[in-house]
């Protein structure tokens, strides 16, 4: 199947005919979420080529061949840009876009579900008509595709239920071969059949749920016919539609790893040959007349020729660059081989092994001209060779390890910092009140956001942040979601990626684990694997860090920071410092989370006056008290059980200097935790998380990363929760999490060492 120039193919054989039905209905402003079998329905819509489908199959990493991912994903793993080079948002009501697709099976659901839920929201918020770029007035379709063995992931039962509830336009296609990949569908869905399972969902005059269709995938006037239907329903009533396409086939199998034979009967086998959708769609084009067997046998022998020529361009593209190097580096080593001759031999041999590979990667350009240098030692012959291979690291760095977060003016680094101002008669108010008064003048000046999670409609969330302001707002703009923090995430991600501006909130920071998986593999990773056509500016609202019991008061932010490199983590001490940060990211386009304290909703702040200008630089921690003898760094709840136990230390006479970092992804990006250690000498990282979490990793930016080791008088230390999950009550928190008397207890040993 493979000739050896791509590693794994996985492709969308066998579901044809029910693709370029679906391409029908497929209007500008539309947009698809779905998985790896896709590619006849992207040619279909003409957002993808034969060209770049090879040049994707190779990982060419120029985004002029692989305009899909740039090589960083797998063939069949589709994208379309959503913003311009600036991040700005297209003009996608008037364009055909796509999702960049995910591999984990059924990850595109919950995204999904929130570009459908995107189409609601400009359908019934005034304050969005005006945004015609965006939407035609909600008239768009998320066109989703699954298949049928990816609907026993939990994250389909979600979705079609919240879908269900909510009533957006989502069409929903499960591809139904029979298999996912071994395993057949009387081991994955409750009677075999995903639409008698979901009967019960079947709209009825008088209730929400879906239009459900059964239709044979090669079939193609049957699904012409029901695609038509429940897609225009959808979009004129945004009743969603599910349809169950049945009888498709897999002519290859799965993907190029490993023959479907070991798992299907030869009937079976039979079957799929005798019902392969192109075969059945060759004959029902004979039969209609519409063509004759002749002219379709050249077309399809055309067909062929077309694709082996579109198959060597692309090769001959991806290789062009490579071989250009491996010129420059024959080059290199003549001179070389010349100027140091006690070498020659062993660089006339890399050289030659370099020249005899007929198909280079760039990985043996590198290490042979590594293998050069090597051999050349400190001659300064080597110069030239030694500078090309910087240049080339240089190269291969932004081809396969850039755009992680936006760089450009909507990174979230780039916002400028505005101070706060704090009047001579501010109020002294309540946390959560500070929230609330900035939440209404956030949704009073900016018609982008829309709020929403367990309880942040009618009440305004558990602790009052958006108290009053549905009804202020209208419910199309905060509202109440179901319990599923899976989906909370997957509507901010889909509403996002719409050019809009989404707080979704996970109620209690325990809860971020049912949610962690979309952001995770899906927001953190969005504009890494589009290389920058795609954005996800979701702020995940949670609050957490130390209250009661083991579900209330956990802080896993080892957990949160490793899972999400690509997104930021915010953790402010106080909700003014919150205040700060939406601001900075609603500015931007990165992703990221913001999490507040539990116990700080009742602590009184000073009201700022400034409240929609203040922003927080993110990555610059706030010495917020100086002191001589010793750096504590820190972030959140902890730091008022640090100030605490540095006041008892002021009258034993040490003076603590105290360090909030704000914000630990990205961290201190100027190295101001350094230049504190530098006057110290001593340093100390407390957090909630479990021994190894957030603080280790503080410890390694600020030891390894930053060379604070180089500054220390005595070792250096971490002190942090317990292992298990913190127990219940004021006791269990106490002997749980770092306290007073431990924090004190650990600094005057450092003073003695
Ligand atoms: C979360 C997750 N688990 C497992 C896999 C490995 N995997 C890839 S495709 C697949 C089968 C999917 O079958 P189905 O949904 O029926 O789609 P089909 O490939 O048959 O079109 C599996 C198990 C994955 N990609 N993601
Ligand atoms: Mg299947």
């Amino acid at each position: 199947m493979l000739t050896g120039k791509a590693k794994f193919g996985i492709f969308g054989d066998g579901k044809e005919v029910a693709q370029v039905a679906m391409a029908k209905f497929f209007k500008e402003g539309d947009f698809r979420s779905g998985y790896y079998r896709d590619q006849t329905f992207q040619f279909a819509i003409g957002q993808a080529t034969v060209e770049q489908f090879f040049s994707q199959l190779y990982a060419d990493p120029d985004e002029n061949n692989d305009p899909n991912s740039a090589g960083r994903q797998m063939v069949s793993h589709f994208c379309t840009s959503l913003t311009d080079e600036n991040g700005n948002w297209l003009d996608l009501a008037n364009r055909k876009n796509t999702i960049a697709d995910l591999a984990p099976t059924a990850g595109q659901m919950p995204r999904g579900l929130g570009v459908a839920l995107a189409s609601k929201c400009f359908r019934s918020i005034k304050e969005l008509k005006q945004f015609t770029h965006l939407s035609d007035n909600g008239n768009e379709v998320c066109f989703v595709t699954i298949g049928d063995s990816a609907t026993s992931e939990g994250h389909f039962w979600e979705t079609v239920n919240a879908a269900g509830v909510m009533q957006v336009p989502m069409a929903l296609f499960v591809w139904d071969d029979g298999y996912g990949i071994s395993v057949p569908k009387k081991l994955q869905t409750t009677k075999g059949s995903i639409s008698e399972a979901l009967s019960g969902f079947q709209k009825k005059d008088d209730s929400n749920g879906f239009h459900i269709y059964k239709v044979k995938g090669w079939d193609y006037a049957g699904m012409c016919e029901a695609f038509e239907e429940g897609v225009r329903l959808a979009r004129e009533t945004h009743t969603p539609a599910l349809f169950h396409v049945d009888e498709l086939t897999q002519p290859q199998g799965h993907s190029t790893s490993g023959s479907h034979e070991r798992y299907k009967t030869p009937e079976r086998l039979e079957w799929e040959r005798e019902f392969d959708c192109m075969k059945k769609i060759r004959e029902w084009i004979i039969d209609s007349a519409l063509s004759s067997d002749e002219e379709l046998s050249r077309l399809e022998s055309k067909a062929k020729n077309q694709v082996k020529d579109e198959r060597t361009r692309a090769f001959e593209k991806y290789q062009a660059p490579i071989k250009e190097q491996v010129k420059k580096i024959l080059e290199l080593a003549t001179s070389l081989a010349t100027n140091i001759p006690n070498k020659a031999q062993t660089i006339q041999q890399i050289s030659k092994e370099l020249s005899g590979n007929r198909e280079p990667m760039r990985r043996d350009v590198m290490k042979s001209l590594y293998a050069m240098l090597n051999a050349a030692g400190d001659n300064d012959a080597a110069f030239w060779a030694k500078d090309y291979y910087n240049d080339l690291l240089k190269e291969n760095e932004l081809l396969y390890n850039s755009h992680l977060y936006n760089t450009g003016e909507k990174s979230a680094l780039k916002i400028a910092e505005t101070k706060a101002i704090v009047a001579n008669n501010a109020p002294m108010i309540n946390g959560f009140e500070v929230l609330n008064k900035y939440f209404d003048a956030l949704f009073a000046s900016n018609p982008y956001v829309v709020a929403f999670g367990e309880d942040v409609g009618k009440i305004g969330d558990v602790n009052q942040g958006f108290s009053g302001l549905q009804a202020k707002y209208g419910d199309a703009r905060i509202f109440d979601s179901g319990i599923r923090e899976l989906t909370i995430m997957g509507q901010g991600i889909g509403i996002a990626m719409r050019g809009l501006r989404p707080i979704a909130e996970i109620q209690y920071l325990d809860y971020l684990l049912y949610g962690l998986e979309p952001l995770s593999d899906d927001a953190a990773t969005l504009h890494f694997r589009t290389k920058g056509k795609q954005s996800c500016p979701l702020i995940v609202r949670t609050r957490g860090h130390r209250l009661e019991g083991i579900w209330h008061s956990g802080s896993p932010m080892g957990m949160v920071i490793n899972s999400l490199r690509g997104m930021y983590v915010c953790v402010p001490r106080n909700m003014t410092q919150a205040v700060g940060m939406y601001n900075t990211l609603l500015k931007s386009n990165d992703p990221a989370i913001i999490i507040e304290c539990l116990n700080g909703y009742r602590l009184k702040e000073k009201l700022i006056s400034n409240l929609l200008q203040y922003t927080v630089s993110l990555g610059v921690p706030e010495i917020i008290r100086e002191g001589s003898d010793i750096t504590i760094v820190s972030y959140g709840s902890m730091l008022r059980i640090i100030q605490e136990a540095a006041d008892g230390l002021e009258a034993e006479g040490i003076s603590c200097e105290i360090i909030d970092v704000q914000t630990l992804l990205p961290f201190d990006v100027n190295h101001k935790i350094l230049e504190s250690l530098r006057k110290t000498n001593r340093i100390l990282f407390v957090d909630e998380d479990v021994p190894g979490g957030a603080a280790a990793f503080m410890f390694n930016k600020v030891m390894e990363e930053q060379g604070g080791y180089r500054h220390l008088d005595v070792a250096p230390r971490t002190l942090t929760g317990k292992e298990h999950r913190p127990s219940y009550g004021s006791d269990g928190d106490y002997f749980s999490k770092p306290n007073v008397e431990e924090i004190e207890a650990l600094i005057k040993k450092m003073m003695k060492e």
